[in-house]
């Protein structure tokens, strides 16, 4: 089944290029992929990068295993009664990770692409909105530190099995263990980290989260803590998988039993679609690691919710 987005030549108005992002294998739901960036859209960029995992990697692939599976699942979403196919939007292909050996400098290539993209790019002012694809979760930062320029009193929602606050990991200041740690760097004093589904990480990183007061404990006391946010108020959602329970999404590097499901992340969507989400990414996903294939279709269900309600903002 090849799925065509009727709507995909709607909106037109040019403002930025990606011309150097290597071409997708497969657009993602029949997004228009011309390596444009528009105004009023919603953009997915691939950053595929396995360098710094410590556990089992794969999740390089996670971009095109997301596109591979998006032409066999439905467009529309019976959780928002909404389709996919309603808005245009956009695939800028995957970002290169360059020709050096060395992992850091491959992460660094594609960090700076997205950073040349994007940079001189008002999103707000343009209304664009940009949805990334791991990767590893340290691939968040260029995107997440974009976003806190951009927006002074953005909300970084954290949804991940890991804390992620670690100083550094095996050696990398910038590893899938320091993304938080490191976007921390970059808050400004309207800035707020709100994590939730967090069951893993050092005595160091509970004691931050603890005394910061970062951390939601029970899913009903982080579902409140969206619905008080104000409806304006622009939030970006860093989406590590493995947030889920192993048992519904397996294919993950650092699995973590005690996960949460689907309808709790529906609960969430239901949540988000009547609040200001600017951007997000999702991470962690590694299509060779559970070879039925069920977490990469789990996964693009994951982020059809999020495109429907990230293109209903432009649609404003
Ligand atoms: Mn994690």
């Amino acid at each position: 089944m090849s799925q065509q987005n009727p709507n995909q030549h709607t909106a037109q108005t040019k403002v930025a290029e990606a011309i150097k992002t290597d071409a997708p294998v497969r657009e993602f739901f029949g997004a228009t992929t011309d390596n444009t960036v528009y105004a009023n859209g919603t953009h997915i960029i691939g950053f595929g990068f396995d360098g710094t995992a410590c556990f089992r990697k794969g999740t390089r692939n996670g971009p095109d295993g997301l596109r591979a599976v998006s032409e066999d699942i439905e467009s529309y979403s019976p959780y928002l009664d909404a389709d996919l196919f309603d808005h245009a939007f956009y695939d800028l292909g995957n970002l290169s990770l360059g020709s050096s050996d060395d992992v850091e400098a491959q992460w660094q290539h594609a960090s700076d692409q997205f950073d040349e993209i994007f940079q001189s790019l008002d999103l707000q002012a343009n209304n664009v909105r940009v949805l990334t694809l791991g990767g590893e979760h340290s691939i968040s930062y260029a995107p997440i530190r974009k976003y806190l320029q951009q927006y002074p009193d953005l909300v970084l929602l954290h949804l991940d099995a890991h804390a992620d606050l670690r100083d550094g990991f095996l050696g990398y200041h910038y590893s899938h263990a320091s993304i938080i740690r490191r976007s921390l760097d970059h808050f400004g004093p309207s800035h707020e980290l709100i994590q939730y589904g967090i069951r893993s990480g050092t005595r160091e990183e509970y004691q931050y989260m603890n005394e910061h007061r970062t951390v939601r404990k029970s899913r009903k006391d982080f579902l409140d803590s969206v619905a008080a946010i104000a409806d304006d108020r622009p939030i970006y959602l860093t989406l590590d998988l493995d947030y889920f329970d192993p048992a519904f999404l397996p294919g993950t590097g650092t699995p973590e039993p005690g996960g949460e499901d689907f309808h709790s992340y529906v609960s969430l969507m239901k949540l988000l679609r009547g609040k200001n989400l600017v951007g997000a990414d999702v991470v962690e996903l590694s299509p060779e690691i559970d070879p039925t294939g069920n977490s990469d279709v789990f996964a693009a269900k994951i982020v059809r919710e999020l495109l429907i309600i990230l293109n209903e903002k432009g649609a404003r």
